[in-house]
Formats: C-alpha cells, sequence, structure tokens
C-alpha cells in the first residue's frame, strides 16, 4: 500500500504528569507547524506539541479517554495490521496513531512487536506511559522519567531545554545522554514502560538483530532480496506523485532508484551532490539516464559543506565523528532541496547487514564485521529523519524496512562477499534493471564520494595537528558541536569549526 505523501508528524515533545508538570519549549530543529495539545485522562494529564508538516497533524494523536497515542513517523505494514484489527480501528481509514491505540487495546505493549515502521510512539493509559521506538530506533526518541512527571521528546535537545533535571536512578538497558542528567534514549527495538507515580522504568524489548544466519540456493537468495527490497520501496513511495531519491550511482541507491522508476507511475526524480573536490556525477547520471529519471546535480563548495558540520550534529544528535562524516554531505542535500516538502527515498544503511563498508575477502571477518554494526548502531542516530526534516522533507530508508533488514543479516557471509563482489547478492539482485557498470561498480562511501573525509582531515591538519591526532581531534570536534548545539542550544549558524578547534588545541597545550 502506498504511503501517503507525509506522515501526519515528524516529531513531538509530550510532559505526562500526575500534578503540577511544565512542559519545556519547542526547540526543534525540525522544521514544520507546531500545535500543541492537552488531554486531561482519568489519572494523569498530558501536555504536548507535535511537529508536523502543513497539511495538519491530526493523524498523529489519537485519544478515546483511556488511552492517548503521540505518533511521529509512518507504518509500512498497515494492510496486514488492519487485517489482523479487523473493523476495530475503522480498517483503512484509521490514522496511524489510531491504529496503534487498536493494536494496543488488543496486544497491550506486544503491540509494538507487531509494527514494521519508521516512527516514534507515546502511549499514555492508566498510571503508565509507554515510549516505543521501531526496530531500527530510525526516529530517535528520548525520555526523563521522574516521579509524577515524564517527559519524553523525539529531538533531546528539547529535553535539555527543560534543564533542572535530577539525576535518578539508572535505566538497565538504556543509555545516558551526555551531560544531560536523568534523560535516556529509547534504544531501538524497545518499548519503555514507566510507571508515572514512581518513575519506575521497565524495558520489553520489540526487536532484535538476528544472529542466526541461513544457508540458501543463489536464486532463492536473489529472488528473495529482489521481492523484499522491491515491496520495501512500493510502500515507500507517495501516493500519485513522484518520489526523489538522492542517488549517489552506487548499487545501493541505484537500486532503489531502479525499483521506484518500476513502481511509480508518475516517473521518479533523482539528486546527486557532489563539492568542488570530489564527486560521482557521472556514475550517477549513467544511472538517472538509463531510469529516465528527472535528474539534478548539486554542487557545495567544501567550504560551504565543512560550515554545515554544526548543523549535522544539531540535527543527528550523534557523538560519532564517521557517522558525521556521513551525515554531513546527505545534510548539505538535503538542506538545499527548495520548493513543496518531498517524500525522499535513500539507499543509507545497505552497508550494515551486506558489510559493505568493509573490504574484506575473508568470510569469517566479514561475517563479524555485520555481527558488530548490527550489535552497534544503536544510538548513533544515522537514520534520523530530523537530518532532512530541518528542510521540511521526510526521508525514508528501504533496506531497513524490518523485513529487508532481516533477510539482508540471515544471508550467510557467503553470499554477501561472492565471485570477488562485494555486495553480490544485491548487485546480482538487480542485474536485470541497471547498466552492467553500476551493477559491477565497487563501493565508495559518501564521505569519500564527497570528499568530505578529506576536507575535514585538511581542515584539522590545517590547524597544525598532527597526523596521528586527526582522528582524536575530529571526535573532540563533534563532541564540542553536541555540547555546543543540542546541551547549550547555540544555534548552528553561531558556530565557526576553526574557532572550535582552535579551542581545542589550546586546551590541549595547557
Ligand atoms: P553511502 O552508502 O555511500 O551512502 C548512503 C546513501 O546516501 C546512498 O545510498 C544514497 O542514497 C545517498 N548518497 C550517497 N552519496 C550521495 C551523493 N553523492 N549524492 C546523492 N546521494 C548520495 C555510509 C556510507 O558509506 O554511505 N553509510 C553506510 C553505513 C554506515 C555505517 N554505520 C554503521 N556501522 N552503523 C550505509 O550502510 O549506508
Ligand atoms: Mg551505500
Amino acid at each position: 500500500m502506498a504511503q501517503t505523501d507525509l506522515p501526519a508528524a515528524f516529531g513531538f515533545l509530550a510532559s505526562a504528569h500526575t500534578g503540577g508538570g511544565t512542559i519545556p519549549a519547542a526547540v526543534f530543529a525540525t522544521r514544520g507547524r507546531r500545535t500543541p495539545l492537552s488531554e486531561r485522562l482519568p489519572t494523569q494529564t498530558v501536555d504536548a506539541v507535535l511537529v508536523h508538516p502543513d497539511d495538519g497533524s491530526g493523524g498523529a494523536h489519537a485519544c478515546d479517554g483511556d488511552v492517548l497515542v503521540l505518533f511521529a513517523g509512518e507504518i509500512y505494514n498497515r494492510d496486514e495490521i488492519d487485517d489482523a484489527l479487523g473493523s476495530a480501528a475503522n480498517g483503512a481509514n484509521a490514522s496511524d496513531a489510531e491504529v496503534v491505540s487498536g493494536l494496543f487495546e488488543k496486544y497491550g505493549h506486544h503491540a509494538f512487536r507487531l509494527i514494521n515502521g519508521r516512527y516514534a510512539a507515546l502511549l499514555v493509559a492508566g498510571t503508565r506511559v509507554l515510549a516505543a521506538t521501531d526496530h531500527a530506533g530510525s526516529v530517535p526518541l528520548y525520555v526523563r522519567p521522574e516521579p509524577g512527571h515524564v517527559l519524553a521528546a523525539t529531538e533531546v535537545k528539547v529535553l535539555a531545554e527543560a534543564g533542572g533535571a535530577i539525576r535518578g536512578a539508572p535505566v538497565p538497558g538504556t543509555r545516558r545522554i551526555r551531560r544531560l542528567p536523568g534523560v535516556h534514549q529509547v534504544p531501538a527495538g524497545a518499548v519503555l514502560d514507566i510507571r508515572v507515580g514512581t518513575g519506575e522504568v521497565t524495558v520489553h524489548r520489540t526487536w532484535t538483530p538476528p544472529v542466526h544466519r541461513r544457508l540458501v540456493t543463489e536464486s532463492e537468495a536473489l529472488n528473495n532480496v529482489r521481492a523484499a527490497l522491491e515491496k520495501a520501496v512500493i510502500r515507500r513511495l507517495p501516493a500519485g506523485r513522484r518520489p526523489l531519491v538522492v542517488l549517489s550511482g552506487g548499487i545501493d541507491s541505484s537500486a532503489v532508484a531502479a525499483l521506484s522508476a518500476g513502481a511509480a507511475t508518475a516517473g521518479i526524480d533523482t539528486l546527486s551532490m557532489g563539492t568542488d573536490v570530489s564527486n560521482e556525477f557521472p556514475q550517477a547520471r549513467v544511472v538517472a539516464e538509463h531510469l529516465d529519471s528527472r535528474h539534478r546535480e548539486l554542487t557545495v563548495g567544501s567550504e560551504d559543506l565543512l560550515a554545515l558540520l554544526p548543523h549535522t550534529v544539531h540535527a543527528a544528535e550523534s557523538l560519532d565523528p564517521e557517522v558525521i562524516e556521513y551525515l554531513l554531505p546527505l545534510t548539505a542535500l538535503y538542506r538545499r532541496i527548495d520548493g513543496p516538502p518531498r517524500r525522499i527515498l535513500t539507499g543509507y544503511g545497505a552497508d550494515i547487514p551486506l558489510g559493505g563498508m568493509h573490504r574484506e575477502d575473508r568470510l569469517p571477518n566479514l561475517d563479524t564485521a555485520v555481527a558488530y554494526d548490527m550489535d552497534t548502531f544503536d544510538g548513533l542516530n544515522e537514520m534520523s529523519p530530523v537530518l532532512s526534516a530541518v528542510a521540511g522533507h521526510w526521508s525514508t530508508h528501504p533496506y531497513w524496512d524490518r523485513e529487508v533488514l532481516e533477510l539482508l543479516t540471515v544471508l550467510e557471509a557467503g553470499l554477501k562477499r561472492r565471485y570477488g563482489r562485494d555486495k553480490w547478492v544485491l548487485r546480482a539482485a538487480m542485474s536485470d534493471v541497471l547498466p552492467a557498470e553500476t551493477v559491477n561498480r565497487p563501493k565508495l562511501g559518501v564521505h569519500e564520494g564527497s570528499g568530505t573525509t578529506a576536507s575535514f582531515s585538511l581542515l584539522v591538519r590545517r590547524a597544525g595537528v598532527a597526523e596521528d591526532d586527526i582522528a582524536a581531534v575530529k571526535a573532540r570536534v563533534v563532541q564540542q558541536l553536541f555540547d555546543l548545539t543540542v546541551i547549550g542550544g547555540v544555534h548552528p549558524d553561531d558556530i565557526a569549526v576553526e574557532e572550535i578547534i582552535g579551542k581545542i588545541l589550546a586546551e590541549g597545550r595547557r
């Protein structure tokens, strides 16, 4: 089932309380209308703000007097869920928030095990507050549970704005946030079940990365990968409108573009970014011409690119310097997509279950890398919708569809690396709809193809940093940017990265 154009909400902030409880300012990086709402339930009061596209946030909240649901993002298996619920939640006309409410009535907190989506949800019922993420934690969600008062938000800067937190007990199985006592990130594929009276939290996992591997024939693997990816792409297409695919010309995004072109009756748009230092324009053009997409190239100067480092950290709220290097060129790209809000499909994330980032021939090492990456993605926020929502757009990543991700993860390593090719199974699955040169092209990361890593390294080196210290200084820069923009509320426009590097070096000398 194709989605309507954009989700009803991109994010939310909520305060659930039994007595008094203030709500912080809605300092989202996400662009969009902000709609406040207030609901008095039998045992709790909820004040919230939804941040959403212009056409109204109605589908992002549901309240039947006893149960309140706030929902940011979207569900991809609505057809299956509607079947399971029968007419209980008015079938296909129900909003995603109403469907979550219907699922909760039937399954309790296990409802969240049933959803294949890209979302963060808050459900308030009785004396409980449930905070839930999708399997990938792809819409980040943060909570601050205190006795009598629970705060939750899809951007942690909003909870930083609340100030005055108490440290509270650690919540096993969640991640604390640097410099924000009492604040925890909801893990990927989890529901935090919070008792509002005491602030006590129980964590229920709703998804974990599979650790087994399956031996299947080549043809079964190819057919399954092709079918699952096609379904995931189709579920993400805008109804009757042109999707925008961000296209590097590598196999991951080219496959998404090809499957979109095959299914989108209105045709597709593709967009490639490059810098004055480096680009992959010729490779992307081959794909755009092959698919007859309406194609655009965007060149960003490397100085302008580096000036967006603070914006990238502000949007992603990530402390991982490598992830920030992947996300910086994408941030620059998304910010330059003007015109009305778009639904954007990416090839992001394919490399994680397929081991594409690791130029590794030996299968044991490849599978070690896959297992490691599947164990460590949580909290990196690399799939965060905020990256494009700062410009009002909604991004979605078909490779991290729950079904596609599971399927790719469990394939034995010998199908991922085969005949001397990385990501062989994907390449082979797509060989009939893409040019041979695209199918056979070796992996080039976005941070390499755009020259981002090189430009950032050069900036640090020019400040006088020794070669061996570059990685450490980059990590410190990202940490400082996090402290300033996310925790400190400094606007990213007001930060000069060179000055930050200078300060770090001066501190180092003291
Ligand atoms: P990469 O795979 O190069 O890019 C991710 C997506 O960004 C592409 O599929 C494409 O949709 C878009 N993109 C990349 N370059 C361009 C470009 N020049 N113009 C337009 N769109 C572009 C890093 C990486 O190599 O990105 N991402 C890895 C995983 C990171 C590792 N994370 C982890 N271990 N937790 C990935 O799997 O995508
Ligand atoms: Mg890729």
